[in-house]
Parts: structure tokens; C-alpha cells; sequence
């Protein structure tokens, strides 16, 4: 029994010293009214980019696959993207209604895109010769667009990252890991003076050279060169297959699922990363999301309590596809009409389906109506809720009744006025924070 007793006390001692080596001190996390800001923007441009574009493979991952990695490591050398124009792409997320934007800074690939002294490769060295990073920052800045930045964690570019291929199982014993990582905190210490990131959304954490214990160092420094920095949960070494979900012992402040939307979760931030067509990076005729699916996918993300990171991929010579211009703009066409249920609201209290999502604010419940098949949409009773009117969001009245057990029945009219997502207001005699 005392063996045991002692063995117990062993155990715990040393997984409590193993915690204390990733602990992230509380007095240096990002607060909840950083947090709770970053969650009412709700709507954000992901953009990846760089030389691989000139190959319309996928960035990073397409190294050493279908792009030789000669080849692959020499595109800079004709990266030249003269239609390049900041203002551009940062009206295009502005006109989509979106209120940030976040770049690849450095992809798997290692290419920076902004002129770092710790890096001979980057995009001072391409015949382009301009700072991408610092003109989208400085053309965020002028439309009020929060100015975000992703960065990899594995770079299998660098001879000090111990892997250097995609999905590489071998470790090079000439690496060294210490110094890729001063060589990351001198490039982290670049962007954050100079740019000033809302976010910094890291990646490649999946890797087995990177340690839980490196993501909490690196975090304690970040936080130190600004406190207000808000970080991803990729910072910190991953569980393995899915993003897992954010968690106390998680580091990072929101958690990341990808490609598909996240589950309702009123208690930690998350946002979705996912692409406009299926590549990351452009790919010559790619198939592009229908107006359906982004607007719904919006709406979804926003009924589970996240935002919504959409991604696009620029083409080499500097433009957005005009397509994809086209699909945002008829995106910030619906917000411009839509947006009181989307921004600035809380996501729940049911949770999202195919025939309807909802969101909410003051004493507002925003059912966004995805399937107008049938007659009308049930609403399952909520505790205490009576609904005193309810309407079409800038629109007339809708018939309702509430049955005795409490649940909410919407008559739909005949024809909503959007065939993707109309809102239909409820107006309870509560407020829906105590939902
Ligand atoms: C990662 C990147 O690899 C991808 O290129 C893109 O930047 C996305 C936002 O984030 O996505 C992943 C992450 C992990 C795996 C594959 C893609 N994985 O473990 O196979």
C-alpha cells in the first residue's frame, strides 16, 4: 500500500513537472476583451501565396512531389508578380465584408515574402524586389482592415529543420533545431516590430521535431514583444491527425479546424480555415465554391460561435482571379444586407443544420434559413423564451405560434427573398445572452 502510495506521488510529481514545462503563465494570455474583439469580426481573408504559384501546384506540399525540388527551390528566380497591387486585394476583402486578412508570411516551403535579414530567401531576391507583407500591412491599415500573419513552424527549405520533404520521416542528423529556432525568433521579431500583426497564426506543428516546450517558449516571447498579439492553437506541438480542439492544456488562443466548419462551442474562440476552390495556393481552373456554399458556410461558422478564415490563392502575376472577385463581391452583397445577424453576434443556442442556423444578440434571435422546402421551421423549446415578434430582417412579418410545450413554429412565406440564407428576426422577451 505505501509502495503504491509512493509510486502515486511520483507519477504525479513528474506529470505535474512535465506540465509546468509547457505552462503558459495566465498574466501573459490574451486577455477575453482581445479575444472577444478578434471573435466580432467574424469574417477574415486567408492568403496564400508565393512562387510556386508559377507552377499552379499546392504551396509547399507539391516541393519534391509533383515539382522537382531544383526546380521548386529556383521559381523565385522568376517570381515576378508586377500586377501585384496591395490596395487591391485589400479592397476585395473589404467589398466581401471581410475585417481581416492574413498572409503567408513563409509557407512549408521556406520563401519569405517580406525582406528578412535571417534569410537570403526571399522576395528581395526574386526580380520583384518589393515588401509584400509591409504594403499589405500599410494597405490594410488605410481600409481598416485588422492585418494578420501566418508563419510555419517546419520549413524543409532550411538545412537546420531536421525534416526536408513533405510527409519526410527521416531526421537530417546535420540539422539543428536550436538554431532554426533563433533563426524563427529573429524573423517572428521582424514581423511583429515592423508589422504589427493582429494575429500570427502558426502552422507545420504536426512534425515530430517540433515540441510542445518550443511552442510555450515561443508564445512567453511573442507575448513579450506584444501582449496583445493574438496566437493560434498551431503553436504548440499537435496530438496528432485532427486539430485537436482548444483545451487548457492547448497553447494558443483559438483553435483552428480546417477545411470543414467547426462545432458549436460557446466557451473557446475558433475559426475556420477553408478554401474558396480546393487549392490553398492558385491552381489553373479550380473549382470554385458556389455562392450557396460560401454564404451558407458564413452562416454556419457564425451559428457555431466561430469565424470564418476563406482563402484565396492569387495567380503568379499578382492578381485575383476575377472570378473570385466576382464570388466575394456577391459575399459582401449579402453581408451589406445581412451583416446585423453576422457580426458583432454570438453563435447558438441550437446547433447549426441544413435547414438552419442561428445567432444572436441582445434580445435578437437571427435564424438564418437555409432550406425553404417545407412550410414552415420548428424551433425546439428554450427555457423561458417567449417570442414577441418576429419578421424578416429588413423585411415584413412572419406568421409564428409558440406550441405550450415552448417550441417555436415559423410559417416561411411563399418566396424569401434569398435563396441562400434569409433571416428571419425573432424578438424575445429576454436576452439572449442567458439563453
Ligand atoms: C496546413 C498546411 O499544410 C496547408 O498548406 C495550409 O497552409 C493549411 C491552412 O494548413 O494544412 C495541413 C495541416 C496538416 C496536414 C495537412 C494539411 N497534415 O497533417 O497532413
Amino acid at each position: 500500500m505505501k509502495q503504491l502510495f509512493t509510486l502515486l506521488v511520483l507519477l504525479s510529481t513528474f506529470y505535474q513537472s512535465k506540465a509546468q514545462t509547457t505552462a503558459i503563465s495566465p498574466s501573459i494570455k490574451t486577455s477575453k476583451a482581445v479575444l472577444d474583439d478578434f471573435m466580432d469580426q467574424r469574417f477574415g481573408m486567408f492568403i496564400h501565396w508565393g512562387p510556386v504559384t508559377l507552377r499552379g501546384t499546392e504551396i509547399g506540399w507539391s516541393r519534391g512531389t509533383s515539382v522537382p525540388v531544383q526546380d521548386y527551390d529556383n521559381l523565385y528566380k522568376e517570381f515576378n508578380p508586377v500586377l501585384f497591387n496591395a490596395d487591391i486585394w485589400v479592397k476585395t476583402a473589404k467589398d466581401a465584408g471581410m475585417k481581416y486578412l492574413t498572409i503567408t508570411s513563409k509557407h512549408h516551403d521556406g520563401f519569405c515574402l517580406w525582406p528578412t535579414k535571417f534569410s537570403d530567401y526571399n522576395i528581395m531576391n526574386s526580380p520583384y524586389k518589393k515588401d509584400i507583407v509591409g504594403e499589405l500591412a500599410k494597405a490594410c491599415k488605410k481600409y481598416n482592415i485588422k492585418f494578420c500573419v501566418y508563419f510555419t513552424v517546419l520549413d524543409w527549405h532550411d538545412p537546420n529543420y531536421p525534416i526536408h520533404l513533405p510527409d519526410g520521416k527521416n531526421l537530417d542528423p546535420k540539422a539543428d533545431i536550436h538554431k532554426f529556432i533563433t533563426t524563427m525568433k529573429n524573423q517572428l521579431r521582424e514581423i511583429v516590430t515592423q508589422y504589427h500583426p493582429y494575429v500570427l497564426w502558426f502552422d507545420g506543428n504536426w512534425e515530430s521535431p517540433w515540441k510542445n516546450e518550443y511552442g510555450a517558449d515561443l508564445y512567453t516571447f511573442l507575448k513579450k514583444l506584444d501582449p496583445n498579439v493574438i496566437i493560434n492553437n498551431r503553436i504548440g506541438a499537435s496530438q496528432g491527425g485532427e486539430h485537436p480542439k482548444l483545451t487548457e492544456r492547448i497553447i494558443g488562443d483559438f483553435a483552428t479546424p480546417e477545411q470543414k466548419i467547426g462545432e458549436l462551442n460557446m466557451n473557446n474562440p475558433w475559426e475556420t480555415c477553408m478554401t474558396i476552390c480546393q487549392q490553398w495556393a492558385w491552381k489553373p481552373n479550380d473549382k470554385l465554391k458556389t455562392l450557396k456554399e460560401c454564404i451558407q458556410t458564413l452562416a454556419k461558422t457564425s451559428g457555431g460561435n466561430g469565424n470564418l478564415l476563406f482563402n484565396v490563392g492569387p495567380m503568379a502575376d499578382g492578381r485575383i482571379e476575377q472570378r473570385q472577385i466576382n464570388r466575394l463581391k456577391e459575399m459582401g452583397d449579402w453581408l451589406a444586407n445581412y451583416g446585423e445577424s453576422i457580426y458583432g453576434t454570438k453563435g447558438g443556442p441550437y446547433k447549426p443544420n441544413e435547414v438552419f442556423a442561428t445567432t444572436r444578440k441582445n434580445n435578437k434571435l437571427y435564424v438564418h434559413i437555409f432550406d425553404q422546402k417545407s412550410a414552415d421551421v420548428i424551433l425546439p423549446a428554450l427555457h423561458g423564451v417567449k417570442v414577441n415578434q418576429a419578421y424578416l430582417l429588413k423585411g415584413s412579418k412572419i406568421n409564428y405560434s409558440q406550441n405550450t410545450d415552448g417550441s417555436i413554429v415559423l410559417r416561411l412565406p411563399e418566396h424569401l427573398p434569398n435563396a441562400d440564407d434569409s433571416v428571419i428576426v425573432l424578438e424575445l422577451n429576454i436576452n439572449s445572452d442567458n439563453l
